[in-house]
């Protein structure tokens, strides 16, 4: 059996990364519920993550979308997060927005539009440089709607040689992340629609470019552990981000609809060596809280991830590998069951208390009266970026 404090040793250096725009606002194309008391501007997105990281002390990273988390002085925002215990962690690039980007960005058909598109990312360097960042997390809505529409390899020039740009100027402890989705907002063709192109990219660029999965970003069925097996094994995991989908991007809270996929994808990354800080496997969140309350499903999202890791660090690999070894199909499988099936709860409550921490997120979080003091004080709140 595995020994129970390396099990809670490698829980409390696990960390959970955030994302600004959970704390906003945000919905569908049919309707935005606005929420009392959500942040006006990314000052107070901060000083709700520092509530998460309060209730859970495992979440003091923040990651940024700009422009939508746009401010003057980054290093005062910077200043603002160290001061709550945060950190800033991944700059995601939006090169989306624009009416320019109608046919894309970096692949747009137009070098005005593609070097408008690339001075983004590297003012997104800047911001990573002011910050402290050491992520670039970078997602591409390029793609056509309809045959015939663009030259699809050309658009993987025009792509290669805006990551190339953005490469170059990155700093030496900082990463470029390349992240993949299978459809929307183009339909007919994604220029990044799958970890294969994703990852082809970044194996050309280096060491500083990684692959990020996103869980809602593949077709139903897809076995998302085996992806990520495959790039822990090629050392081309730079992170996740973490959400639910049930048919497409949904955004829902990690480990929701599908708490097994999350468990069969932390199994990997333990098994894998990919917990190790050193490894630099970020685990993040990318949701977004349409009707229930956000900093609550973030707290609760936090939780779900820490539940998977605890179960994937209980497998017992012994057992595992011997049964692997014999070919004994059953006890193999049995091996992963029987940590699945473990109730963590008590352990991870264990876990909090040794480190300060009230036993139940949920509960500490309530007692502060947070949620009350920001609607009555909030008003107005930000919306996460989507249009009503
Ligand atoms: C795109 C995406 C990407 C964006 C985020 C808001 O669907 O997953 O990571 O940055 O949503
Ligand atoms: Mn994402
Ligand atoms: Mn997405």
């Amino acid at each position: 059996m595995p020994d129970l404090s390396a099990v809670k040793a490698a829980l409390k250096s696990q960390r959970i990364e955030t994302p600004s725009w959970a704390y906003g606002n945000s919905g569908t194309r049919f309707k935005v519920f606005r929420q009392a008391g959500v942040p006006r501007d990314p000052y107070e997105k901060l000083d709700d993550a520092a509530q998460v990281q309060a209730a859970t002390g495992v979440a003091p990273a923040v990651a940024l979308h700009i422009p939508w988390d746009r401010v003057d002085d980054y290093a005062a925002l910077a200043a603002y997060a160290k001061d709550r215990g945060l950190t800033v962690g991944a700059i995601n690039a939006n090169v989306f927005q624009d009416d320019d980007y109608k046919l894309g960005s970096v692949s747009h058909p137009d070098p005005a539009v593609r070097r408008k598109a690339l001075d983004h990312l590297l003012e997104c360097v800047d911001i990573m440089d002011a910050t402290g960042s050491r992520d670039l997390k970078l997602w591409f809505a390029d793609g056509t709607n309809y045959p015939g529409q663009d030259d699809i390899t050309a658009r993987q020039d025009r792509l290669a040689a805006s990551l190339a740009a953005v490469y170059e100027r990155l700093g030496a402890d900082q990463r470029m992340l390349l992240e993949y989705k299978l459809f929307e907002p183009a339909f007919y063709t994604t220029d990044v629609p799958d970890w294969g192109t994703s990852y082809a990219h970044c194996l050309k660029l280096g060491d500083k470019a990684q692959v990020v999965v996103d869980t809602g970003h593949h077709a139903p069925g897809t076995n998302i552990e085996f992806i990520v097996a495959f790039l822990l094994r090629e050392r081309k995991l730079g992170g996740f981000d973490f959400n639910s989908r049930f048919y497409a991007d949904d955004d829902l809270m990690v480990g929701s609809a599908d708490p097994f996929q999350l468990f069969r994808i932390m199994h990997e990354v333990v098994r894998n060596g990919g917990l190790a800080p050193a490894t630099g496997v970020a685990f993040m969140l990318d949701q977004s809280h349409n009707i229930e309350a956000k900093i609550p499903a973030i707290i609760r999202s936090v939780m779900n991830v820490q539940e998977a890791t605890a179960k994937a660090l209980l497998v017992d690999t012994t057992a595992l590998t011997a049964a692997q070894q014999a070919g004994d199909v059953l006890e193999a499988n049995a091996a992963l069951m029987d940590a699945y099936n473990t109730d963590v709860r008590p352990l991870l409550a264990e876990v909090r208390e040794e480190l300060g921490l009230h036993p139940d997120p949920m509960a500490a979080y309530r007692a502060t009266g947070h949620a009350e003091k920001i609607a009555a004080e909030r008003i107005g709140g930000q919306q996460a970026g989507w249009d009503a």
